[in-house]
């Protein structure tokens, strides 16, 4: 059927491109009062003969367009569904979001570095409280009351029997109380003092150790440090012992290494004299073996301790030993 309004349908529903359009065409030609509506309402004044024939051909047109019309709806859903897809579509090729591991800490490298050196010969791990007794932290290690090294300006006094530890010295005293030699361990671990500046801070590490047994000499002392030694800065490394005191050994000694920093020449951290203090050591004095227990002179040994902390400055060339507590990531990073 050439019908005119069939005509100007069929080219309106080919512009149409959204919903709202296609509504709009669908009021005017078949709505309430749309131009087919009419028509079909004006049906009944024709004669019946008419009537039939265009009825027929009216409502054929009605069918037609309002199928015309679902299609031209299924079309635009399909438009719209493929256009939101395009849009929203993820690029699984674009890097993802960015994050971060955590590290370890410079002073627990250089910590797990002393462990293991330490672990090659034979060395085992031995920790103890933090929080101790005195009697532990000065008594037992041949600190008499009154000694310079119990001055309340270096400790923490939580009690009057009871104080922070100054050193790990007292687990050493620990485990010769629980154990017979021979012995050989180290103990890592916190120790705090009243002090801070720029080379101290009111809580530090120090790896202390212990070796006893029947004829331990001055000479396993210096084999066991020296190759320590080696292991931590080089095969190389110049190694000094200079003769020191501490209440708990005798003899007692402090070692040196040649500076790292400028290459033993002199200079600002090892003020001019081209060596670098690392260990504090001597043979255990007497006194600690009977404040431990252990039957009087049967058993020698020797002990040494370190600051982890300043072994760390040194390995790093780092000038202030705040750094490592500040949590600045930046300086962190960069180990
Ligand atoms: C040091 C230096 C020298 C030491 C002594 C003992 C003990 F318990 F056996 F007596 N523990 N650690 C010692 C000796 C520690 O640190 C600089």
């Amino acid at each position: 059927m050439d019908d005119p309004l069939k005509q100007s349908f069929l080219k309106e529903i080919d512009n149409i491109v959204s919903f709202q359009d296609l509504i709009n065409l669908k009021a005017k030609y078949v709505g309430k009062k749309g131009l087919l509506t009419e028509k079909i309402k004006n049906l009944g004044r024709l004669s019946s003969e008419e009537r039939k024939i265009q009825g027929k051909a009216l409502n054929e047109l009605k069918n037609f367009i309002e199928e015309k019309i679902k299609n031209k709806e299924i079309e635009l859903k399909q438009k719209e569904i493929s256009e939101s897809l395009k849009k929203e579509i993820i690029d699984i090729t674009l890097p993802g979001k960015d994050y971060y591991f955590g590290g370890c800490h410079p002073v627990n490298k250089t910590l797990y570095e002393i462990i293991d050196i330490f672990r090659e010969i034979g060395f085992t791990v031995e920790e103890g409280p933090e929080v101790e007794l005195d009697y532990y932290n000065f008594e037992a290690l041949n600190i008499p009351k009154n000694h310079p090294a119990r001055d309340m300006q270096d400790t923490f006094y939580v009690s009057e029997d009871i104080v922070l530890r100054t050193h790990t010295s007292p687990v050493q005293v620990r485990v010769m109380e629980k154990k017979k030699p021979p012995l050989r361990f180290i103990s890592p671990g916190k120790v705090y003092r009243c002090d801070s500046d720029i080379t101290h801070t009111p809580m530090f590490h120090q790896v202390e150790g212990l070796m006893v047994d029947e004829n331990i000499a001055f000479s396993h002392l210096k084999g066991v440090l020296v190759f320590f030694l080696q292991r931590l800065f080089g095969e190389n490394i110049p190694v000094r012992f200079r003769p020191s005191f501490f209440p708990f050994t005798e003899p007692s000694t402090e070692i040196d290494i040649g500076c790292i920093i400028c290459g033993a020449k002199g200079c600002r951290v090892c003020k001019g004299t081209g060596w670098l203090e690392v260990l504090g050591a001597g043979m255990v004095h007497p006194n600690v073996f009977k404040f431990a227990g252990y039957p009087e002179g049967k058993f020698t040994g020797f002990a040494f301790g370190m600051g982890v902390e300043r072994l760390t400055m040194l390995k790093y060339g780092i000038d202030d030993i705040r750094l490592f507590f500040e949590n600045d990531i930046r300086f962190l990073r960069q180990f």
